[in-house]
């Protein structure tokens, strides 16, 4: 009876040592099968990727740039980067911009170069109070079809003069605050409306170049662009050019006006009254359907063009006339005493100091800043330019009451129906 369970105990020892061998060796099948087909599946995408190499270097996609900037002594050239591109002008795009608002650069950058820097390659100019990151550095440089310059504003231009009474300077911080003005307790937020009144077009960086285009983090331009604008400016002898115009916050510049008018006083040999806008920025008729929303406790109507959309001669911000006017504003203190932003202090220099005919309204370029975009109102252009935008959403600004836009038509340089030539 031993004897028995004994040989059944060998087979069926037998049988399990059979079929675990079994499964090894389909295992090990297995996992050679999968790996001659990875190797081959492997060969075959790098044959892929090798076929196209050739194109993606030398037309599709042009090689990785290095990054060109102002901590950089070494200024990369590339080969050929000018070919197939159409004249340009002596100008640049200018971002002032914080190292943590590159998803929002990136998103503005894309825009402007799908819609029009494709096709230019125009510099890139960043600009910011504290040195830029490695990571934002590569990210714009690879986004830029043009090259790309960085440079750290220093602190004299940047930074709170010495001369501002520092209580009274908390105290008007605390009442903006209290009256809930938009940014009325930001410090950084009156450096950034300082500078860019009277200090970006000192920057070193900016000497080279004859006109900007101001680009901020996460804008949108909807349409593209049917011409060059530096180019439309420069052939029509324009000096400032807006998308938007519309309504200042009275409580940011409460004594704004006061101080623009005893300028204009002791300045007025750098004014021309008959050719300058100054009925576009104080004239407060009804106009159309609509009156002024805003009541101005001043001559001012508090209409303004929206700076952060702005294409200007950097000639024009660097004359002597212009230095006179922002000296005589920043002599009063009112940037840090209230919270004067760089659009209207921008808005009443040039509708002071250049003719109406210098300044242009860019009427087919279609732009959205949170709140308000612009969109071309008619059809066909929308169509032909690529618009991807409602002009009759609410969020158009050129058909609310808001707007300054027919202001500008009826009392700045008119409107035009005709596109320009460049
Ligand atoms: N480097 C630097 N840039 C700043 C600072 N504050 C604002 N900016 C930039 O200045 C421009 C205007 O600032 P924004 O915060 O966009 O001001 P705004 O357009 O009035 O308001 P919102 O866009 O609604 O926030 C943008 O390009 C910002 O990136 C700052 O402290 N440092
Ligand atoms: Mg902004």
């Amino acid at each position: 009876m031993r004897k028995y369970l004994v040989y059944v105990a060998l087979l069926v020892l037998s049988v399990i040592s059979g079929s675990l061998s079994q499964s090894i060796t389909s295992i090990v099948q297995l996992c050679y099968h999968k790996h001659k087909l990875e190797k081959s599946l492997f060969q075959r995408s790098e044959n892929a990727v090798k076929k196209y190499d050739s194109v993606r270097r030398r037309s599709l996609f042009k090689p990785l740039k290095l990054s060109t900037n102002t901590y950089n002594d070494d200024i990369l050239v590339v080969e050929n980067e000018n070919e197939n591109v159409p004249d340009r002008e002596n100008a640049t795009l200018l971002m002032l911009v914080r190292n943590f608002e590159l998803p929002g650069a990136l998103k503005s950058m894309r825009s402007l170069e799908d819609r029009f820097n494709k096709d230019y390659h125009y510099d890139w100019v960043f600009l910011n109070d504290v040195p830029f990151s490695m990571e934002f550095i590569e990210a714009t440089t690879a986004m830029a079809s043009g090259k790309t310059y960085y440079s750290l504003i220093p602190s004299k231009d940047w930074d709170r003069p010495d001369w501002i009474d520092e209580k009274k300077f908390e105290d008007r911080l605390q009442l903006l605050h209290d009256k809930g003005v938009l940014y009325g307790s930001s410090k950084s937020y009156r450096n950034m409306c300082r500078f860019n009144s009277g200090f970006f077009y000192k920057q070193k960086i900016l000497e080279s170049y004859d006109y900007y285009f101001r680009v901020e983090p996460d804008v949108e331009y909807f349409c593209d662009f049917p011409y060059d604008p530096f180019k439309v400016m420069k052939k029509n002898n324009k000096k400032y050019g807006f998308v938007i115009s519309l309504h200042e916050y009275e409580d940011t510049i409460t004594s704004l006006w006061d101080a623009v008018d005893e300028y204009i006083e002791e300045n007025s040999r750098d004014i021309d009254m008959e050719r300058n806008s100054y009925d576009f920025i104080t004239n407060s008729d009804i106009i159309g359907k609509f009156s002024p929303i805003v009541d101005s406790n001043s001559d001012y109507n508090l209409c303004h063009f929206w700076s952060n959309f702005e294409i200007g001669d950097l000639n024009f911000f660097r004359s002597e006339r212009y230095n006179r006017y922002f000296d005589f504003l920043d002599s009063k203190g009112g940037f840090y005493y209230e919270r004067w932003g760089d659009a209207p202090v921008h808005s009443i220099g040039v509708s002071l100091l250049l003719n109406r005919d210098e300044i242009i309204h860019f009427d087919e370029l279609g732009y959205y800043h949170a709140p308000f975009g612009t969109c071309p109102g008619a059809y066909y252009l929308r169509l032909q330019q690529r618009c991807q935008c409602d002009a009759h959403a609410q969020s158009n600004i050129d058909i609310s009451p808001n707007s300054c836009l027919m202001r500008w038509w009826k009392y700045g340089d008119g409107k035009r129906f005709v596109k320009y030539e460049q």
